[in-house]
């Protein structure tokens, strides 16, 4: 059984780096610390899942061939991962391939990503604890092949053992029950014209910006005819235009029906009298690092607009306040938030995440 060890540590280990780096890529904090880092965490966590996925298909015979004389709980206990490894597995594809499913059905893919691993945990440190400090956890009987059922349950009485079982299961549907809050704005039955799903805040550094009211300006630069500074009060004497979009994000997540109200890059420009005078527009975040490019075209006659308020709220710090860029042919990563200008160059630059993690340079949809 030399071999079966072996693939469980190898097992335990690529599970441990998913984990970890999924754990990572959920919470925005260690998401951030990580993109601060530069350090490529989406394809880590896709590549070993690749190969752990790889090490349980070679192995998942053999470990079916073992325990199938065990005791029922050896037997329940692989069962119980393999269901998890499906679960991961699929909903993991679906993010992948997002592109090919309707943003319903992977808004429902990540989210159950997500909501199987917190799930998991509570088993996760129970076998390691018990791995680490080889704890025989005292089952009862009855799992155990062609034992009796034990007395205590023959006669109805609650032991201690039951009790704490039980209350470990009301904690398990605690954690359902409130994952099923988080679920329900993704379906919303009840009012199809609102906003669905959640933002995932996505940003690559941890100081950004946090502008006062008046505090921020929005510049034009480069080579243009005509380069100005707008302050707040100049943006609110343009039309406004609203629009109701879905945000996609190209990991997989998005937002249903967000109403966006900003005004359009082209009424700026039309209203100043501003003409490019180069082909190419860099647009740059006030948090000084992030950035994206554009061709002027795609600027100016794809209704691209400056944002300032989603569902009739003004924009949150988090989220790019006061102003973030919004492309509604575009992902996510093209709406550069806390934008604070624009540069029209003769060449087109790579945006950041083009430098970084390999996007698409027009980012359409
Ligand atoms: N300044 C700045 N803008 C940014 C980003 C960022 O990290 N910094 N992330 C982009 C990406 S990849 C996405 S998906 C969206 C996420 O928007 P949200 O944080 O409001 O959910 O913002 C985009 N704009
Ligand atoms: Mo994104």
């Amino acid at each position: 059984m030399i071999r079966l060890k072996w693939i469980h540590h190898i097992h335990g280990v690529l599970f441990v780096l998913l984990l970890l780096s999924g754990l990572f890529l959920y919470f925005p904090t260690t998401r951030t610390w990580f993109n601060e880092l530069r350090f490529p965490l989406v394809p880590f966590h896709i590549w070993t899942s690749i190969l752990y996925a790889t090490v349980i298909l070679f192995s998942l015979r053999s470990v079916f061939k073992y325990v199938k004389n065990k005791p029922y709980i050896k037997f329940y206990n692989v069962g119980f991962n393999v269901t998890f490894i499906f679960i991961w597995i699929v909903t993991g594809v679906v993010m992948y391939f997002h592109t090919y499913f309707p943003p319903e059905m992977t808004n429902i893919a990540v989210y159950l990503h997500g909501l199987f691993t917190f799930l998991f945990i509570p088993w996760l440190l129970v076998h390691t604890i018990g791995h680490l400090f080889k704890l025989h956890l005292p089952w009862p009987k009855w799992w155990k092949r062609k034992a009796p059922v034990p007395e205590s349950i023959a006669e109805n009485k609650l032991n201690r053992r039951d009790f704490i079982k039980f209350t470990s299961l009301g904690v398990l549907f605690l954690f359902i029950g409130g994952a099923i809050k988080w679920f329900q704005p993704i379906l919303n039955i009840t009012d199809p014209n609102a906003r669905r799903g959640y933002f995932r805040i996505y940003n690559v550094t941890s100081d950004y910006p946090t502008y006062e009211d008046t505090e921020w300006t929005f510049t034009v630069s480069g080579l243009v005819n005509n380069q100005k500074t707008f302050t707040m009060e100049d943006m609110q004497q343009l039309p406004t235009h609203t629009i109701v979009d879905d945000f996609h994000c190209v990991t997989g997540w998005s937002v249903l029906n967000v109403e966006m109200k900003g005004v359009l890059v082209n009424d700026i420009f039309t209203e100043y009298n501003i003409s490019p005078e180069g082909p190419y527009v860099t647009a740059y975040s006030g948090d000084k690092v992030y950035y994206d490019t554009f061709t002027v075209s795609q600027l100016l006659d794809e209704g691209a607009m400056l944002v300032f308020q989603f569902d009739g709220e003004k924009l949150v710090h988090s989220q790019g306040f006061p102003c973030r860029l919004y492309h509604p042919k575009m992902y996510g990563y093209k709406s550069v938030k806390w934008i604070e200008r624009l540069e029209f160059t003769n060449h087109r630059a790579k945006g950041y995440w083009q430098t970084w993690g390999g996007y698409d340079l027009d980012g359409y949809l």
